[in-house]
């Protein structure tokens, strides 16, 4: 598991953590929220097969995602990374749908990613479907961020799809990129036409300024021979206010071979080092990607920081006038505290005493209680009916029975005034 991770999200775990704890402490949660709903989410769009989980992964750095030809992905996967602080920490993820079950092997998060995707749908007869599985990922380097990777997008549904597919897919991703705090990593293989790129046209709608998509190239290494992208990667053919990237991932032979991530890293390297048309360019491999968005991220947070200094602000001067409210410090010493509390208390009786007795605000509502209500209901109690000659007799037979009594048949004396008390109980 120790896989390089990308260095400068060092950076954004740093910051936003500690943003994240301020606001934690200021009980800013989400639902309730200025950062943590707003802090940003990365999702990943375009067509099927166009590399969008090998994207991610390289950017998470770890290997959890199925990956392959056709729909793989077939449901969203929200992936909620979550800084750990002890450096030495195990990595391990956890599923909403299997709370408390913590996955240390993260071939089994993929082969539940796989699974849970084929117990839902095999219930309908989707193929697809926009209901999320939602992935906990723990680890000591990650930053406190989320990842959604999407199910591809398709231009015709084939055999055995329903044709409502193409629409249901467009119609799943628009409601994950269109929220304002979505960064667009919108992924086109290399060896297709941009022109006919699913992700451009779907970003484009929703954010039509650029504001917040990053052009992804795949698949360079497998592009026709004799051609290249440079004119992409450059920004002439398709300008992109963020501009492009481009990347080489791990090829289905390569994943059928089990490569691991570091050796994809470096021979990604080596590809941009050794292809005269890249040589030059710095946009290029998956650790630049890391780093642009870890770089989008940090200008994100620095735009949104007027924002949380205000809200910082107000939280503290609401919670000076609370504090004003309550009053003076009380001192931490036990002996101190308990002579204020029983100080208070005798105020209180004080008080008390003197509304009954000068019957003025309330006081004579309770004088009335006292003197006229509780007196006639207690006239009206039957104790008659205990006192009667025959009860007392029973009553006195039955509790001390053959019990020779010296002064007083005292347990007889006992049962009478408990059924007295006990009539007093209601009215008092
Ligand atoms: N050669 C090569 N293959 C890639 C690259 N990116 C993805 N692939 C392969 O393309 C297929 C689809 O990738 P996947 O990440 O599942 O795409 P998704 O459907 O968009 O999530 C897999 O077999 C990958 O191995 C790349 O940069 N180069
Ligand atoms: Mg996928």
């Amino acid at each position: 598991m120790a896989q390089q991770q990308p260095a400068t999200f060092g950076q954004v775990v740093g910051l936003v953590n500690k943003l994240q704890q301020i606001c934690t402490q200021l009980g800013d949660t989400a639902g309730n929220s200025i950062l943590v709903d707003k802090l940003s989410s990365i999702v990943v769009v375009g067509g099927q097969s166009s590399g969008k989980s090998s994207v991610l992964e390289a950017v998470v750095g770890r290997d959890f995602l199925p990956r392959g030809t056709g729909i793989v992905t077939r449901r969203p996967l929200v992936l909620n990374l979550v800084h750990t602080d002890d450096p030495k920490a195990q990595e391990y993820g956890e599923f909403m749908h299997r709370q408390g079950q913590k996955i240390y092997d993260f071939e089994k998060i993929r082969q539940e990613i796989e699974d849970e995707t084929e117990r839902h749908l095999s219930k309908g007869s989707k193929v697809v479907s926009p209901v999320p599985i939602y992935l906990t990922i723990y680890s000591p380097v990650v930053p406190n961020l989320t990842l959604v990777d999407m199910p591809g997008l398709t231009k015709l549904a084939i055999e055995g799809q329903p044709q409502s597919i193409v629409q249901d897919l467009e119609d799943m991703c628009k409601q994950y990129i269109k929220g304002d705090n979505a960064i667009i990593l919108a992924v086109s293989p290399a060896n297709a036409d941009l022109a006919t790129s699913d992700a451009l046209r779907l970003a484009k709608e929703v954010d039509p300024l650029g504001e917040r998509t990053i052009g992804v190239l795949t698949k360079i290494d497998i592009m026709d021979k004799g051609t290249d992208c440079r004119e992409v990667l450059c920004g002439r053919s398709l300008r992109l206010r963020h501009g492009w990237v481009g990347v080489v991932n791990r090829g289905q032979a390569d994943i059928n071979k089990k490569m691991n991530m570091a050796d994809a890293r470096s021979r990604e390297t080596e590809f941009f080092k050794s292809t005269e048309s890249y040589r030059d360019l710095d946009n290029t491999g998956t650790t630049y990607l890391a780093n642009k968005l870890s770089n989008h991220l940090v200008n994100e947070i620095t735009r949104k920081l007027p924002e949380i200094q205000s809200y910082v602000d107000k939280t503290i001067i609401d919670y000076k006038s609370q504090l004003t409210a309550l009053g003076h410090d009380i001192s931490g010493n036990r002996g101190k505290m308990l002579h204020l509390i029983l100080t208070l208390c005798q105020k209180v009786e004080k008080a008390f005493t003197r509304i009954v007795e000068g019957g003025e605000g309330g006081g004579e509502r309770i004088l009335e209680v006292f003197d006229v209500k509780l007196k006639e209901a207690i006239y009206k109690l039957p104790f008659d009916k205990i006192l009667t000659l025959k009860n007392v007799r029973n009553t006195i037979n039955e509790a001390d029975g053959y019990q020779p009594h010296i002064i007083a048949p005292e347990a007889g004396y006992r049962r009478l005034i408990e059924d007295g008390l006990s009539l007093l109980r209601e009215p008092c």
